[in-house]
């Protein structure tokens, strides 16, 4: 049956082909590559990661928007196109719409790409970081839109955990009170990017993609709306050490503040600060991350894909 939305998506025939026969898909995000990481690490990064889903028995694909069509999937030029741009606008839930009605280029965010891949009958998705709760949002307000997504959009979202340039605490807390199950994979505290321990207990731990695909089958057979957050652990190989990676933190929510970086920008601008402070350990604990979730994501969607 078609759906009013079908017409601004293009899905690419082998993504078109694994979905109609109900075999693992894995969606990934372009903002990540558009605003998240410098060029080359981002190309790389973005074809590395379709690679590692194929070589996990999942067909990738990533999600962004060109000329206002809905990608399902990308061309490897339109992969450089959006590793090299820059002037794409970072989309989320809210600017989805007019991007697409004015037919410009948009690098889909969590929030965004959750809602895209659902359209398109995607289920499991793998990122970097989802957004959160920022520090002093007491004051600021700012908490990412992609937690509301959670809430509503149901999509197993795969992430290193919650970044700690945000309030990890109350970035658990609000996902609590949006009902949206978070767990620690294989370990028991949550990830916090970077590092694979944050000082905070996950509310769930799964040790297997078997058990997180049946987890996913029972709260959507029971219509639990919504998403959830897997958090995968770096691989200690690539994780950063805890005093160099938080003082370089420190130091670069203090130069946003100075700069009055607010808004979307902030997480960019956080990103690109705390490399440069690292002096590039923490792009490529970045790269490492999302390899291991890609990875993950492709179990997991392999998994629920054979409990059918
Ligand atoms: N965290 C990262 N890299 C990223 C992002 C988050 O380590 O590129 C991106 C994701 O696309 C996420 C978005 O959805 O930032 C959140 O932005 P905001 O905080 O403005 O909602
Ligand atoms: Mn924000």
């Amino acid at each position: 049956m078609s759906k009013p939305w079908d017409k601004y998506l293009d899905i690419l025939p082998e993504t078109r082909q694994a979905l109609e026969q109900g075999k693992a898909v894995v969606a990934l995000e372009s903002t990540i590559i558009s605003h998240g990481m410098p060029y080359p690490d981002n190309l790389e990064c973005a074809a590395n990661c379709e690679k590692i889903v194929r070589e996990h028995g999942a067909i990738p694909a990533t999600i962004a928007i060109l000329k206002g069509r809905v990608k399902i999937g990308v061309t490897w030029e339109e992969l450089e196109y959006l590793a090299n741009a820059k002037d794409v606008v970072k989309c989320s839930r809210r600017d989805l719409a007019a991007i697409l009605a004015q037919g410009q280029d948009g690098a889909t965010t969590v929030a965004a790409t959750m809602i895209l891949a659902d359209r398109a009958g995607i289920r499991f998705f793998a990122t970097g970081g989802v957004g959160g709760v920022h520090r002093g949002a007491e004051n600021s307000m700012d908490i990412s839109a992609d937690l509301t997504e959670l809430q509503t959009t149901g999509v197993c979202v795969v992430s290193a955990g919650i970044k700690s340039i945000l309030d990890i605490g109350r970035t658990l807390e609000y996902l609590e009170t949006l009902g949206v199950p978070v767990a620690a994979f294989g370990q028991d505290k949550f990830p916090a990017f970077y590092t694979p321990d944050s000082e905070f207990d996950a509310p769930l731990r799964l040790d297997t993609p078997e058990a997180v695909a049946r987890m996913l089958k029972v709260k959507w057979d029971f219509a639990l709306q919504g998403g959830v957050i897997i958090g995968n652990p770096i691989d200690g190989k690539y994780a950063m050490p805890s005093e160099k990676i938080n003082g370089a933190i420190e130091e670069a929510l203090r130069r946003a503040d100075v700069k009055r970086i607010t808004g979307k920008a902030i997480t960019p601008f956080l990103l690109d600060t705390v490399k440069e402070l690292t002096g590039g350990e923490s792009l490529e604990a970045n790269k490492h991350l999302v390899y291991g979730n890609a990875a993950l994501a492709a179990d997991i969607a392999a998994a629920f894909a054979a409990l059918k």
